[in-house]
């Protein structure tokens, strides 16, 4: 009886589907997807580039391509072959070459941008009239809307990692982007007032108002994020993640961009960490030392230089293989996901069960 009243119903939707049509409706069809999944689904990837493979790569990009003037990246795309763009479902990271004498031009766009330093140094970078050196180890923000422009005077070619919320940005239809007429701006008389106003984290000068939510401060020099990290190793430890901190808005305390999260971890050695699993998606860039990561019951063997990307709710955790400190720099979806109450994580527990931690 139940069964000859599916097969009536779906002749119904069947039936129902082009006169539906003509007036832009529609009902769930029998071969349709169900509406929703038990969990989180995703068609991105768990991604591992080695950096011995990247090297090479980037040697070749910098050898090859042309910075087309009017400025140009010249960028390698770590590029998820789950998805049809994007190194996550929410951003892209991507290593950019720039040579010595080389300006990457002045232009805004509605994608919120950072910089990480990944090898070298000597770059500069103006982000809103404001001036910052790029040295290995530092984070630069290039917040939505803001001008910025790039220039080296190095003697060779100098890496960072760039990260763009392009999928995300897309995903909304949001998508502005705008060339300035100079290739390069105007430098403020202080070039770098945002760092000097609220770079120690701590003080800052008496009755300033920071607009609203929005992060003041544009650099987190290297120095002061290791300063923190050494202060952090003495609490006790996180069991998913060691030693871990998070790039704040020093003014609110919230995350330091809007859209996407920055953390700077240690795994100590001998560390193995408990599982979790969480809804948005991470890249790693792993800076020092060796370890391993298992997601989802695969391992991935990483050593410093590596980029490994972490689909959404995928179980993972690490281990420190090597006899000194790993360390690794995050950055995840989770301030987006967070603020549309999006975000979601659980504990793998040690009789196999699952704790909700969020
Ligand atoms: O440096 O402004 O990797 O606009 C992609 C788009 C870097 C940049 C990227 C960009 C930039
Ligand atoms: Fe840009």
């Amino acid at each position: 009886m139940a069964e000859q009243h599916t097969m009536v119903d779906e002749a119904a939707r069947r039936a129902l589907k082009e006169d539906l049509a003509k007036f832009n409706c529609r009902v769930q069809q029998p071969d349709d997807a169900p509406l929703f999944t038990r969990t989180p689904q995703s068609a991105m990837q768990t991604v591992h580039w080695k950096w011995s493979d990247l090297k090479p790569l980037l040697d070749r990009l910098g050898k090859q391509l042309a910075l087309e003037p009017g400025g140009n990246r010249r960028t390698l795309r770590l590029h998820n072959p789950g998805l049809p763009y994007g190194t996550t479902h929410t951003f892209w990271g991507s290593i950019q070459v720039i040579l010595p004498g080389e300006i990457a031009g002045n232009h805004r766009h509605t994608a919120n941008a950072f910089r990480f330093i990944m090898k070298g140094g000597g770059a500069m970078t103006t982000v809103n009239g404001e001036r910052y050196p790029m040295n290995e180890g530092d984070l630069v923000l290039t917040p939505s809307m803001m001008w910025h422009d790039h220039e080296y005077h190095g003697d060779s070619p100098m890496v960072w990692l760039d990260v763009l919320d392009i999928s995300l940005m897309r995903a909304m239809n949001a998508t502005f982007f705008e060339p300035a007429g100079a290739l390069q701006q105007q430098v403020d008389t202080v070039p770098d007032s945002s760092w000097r106003r609220y770079g120690s984290g701590l003080m800052s000068p008496p009755g300033e108002c920071p607009r609203g939510s929005m992060n003041p401060l544009l650099a987190y020099p290297r120095a002061i994020a290791q300063a923190a990290l050494e202060q952090a190793a003495g609490l006790p430890a996180d069991p998913f993640d060691d030693v871990v901190l998070e790039y704040r808005n020093p003014t609110n305390g919230g995350p330091a961009m809007s859209t996407m999260g920055m953390r700077l971890q240690t795994l100590r050695p001998g560390v193995h960490t408990q599982a979790r699993r969480h809804t948005g998606s991470k890249l790693y860039y792993v800076m020092q030392g060796r370890g391993t990561t298992i997601v989802d019951g695969r391992t991935y063997d990483w050593s410093a230089g590596d980029f490994l990307a972490i689909n959404p709710w995928a179980w993972h955790e690490h281990l420190n293989r090597s006899s000194g400190d790993a360390q690794l720099f995050q950055v995840n979806d989770f301030p987006a996901m967070s603020a549309l109450g999006y975000y979601f994580e659980e504990a793998l527990t040690d009789n196999g069960g699952h704790q909700k931690l969020l």
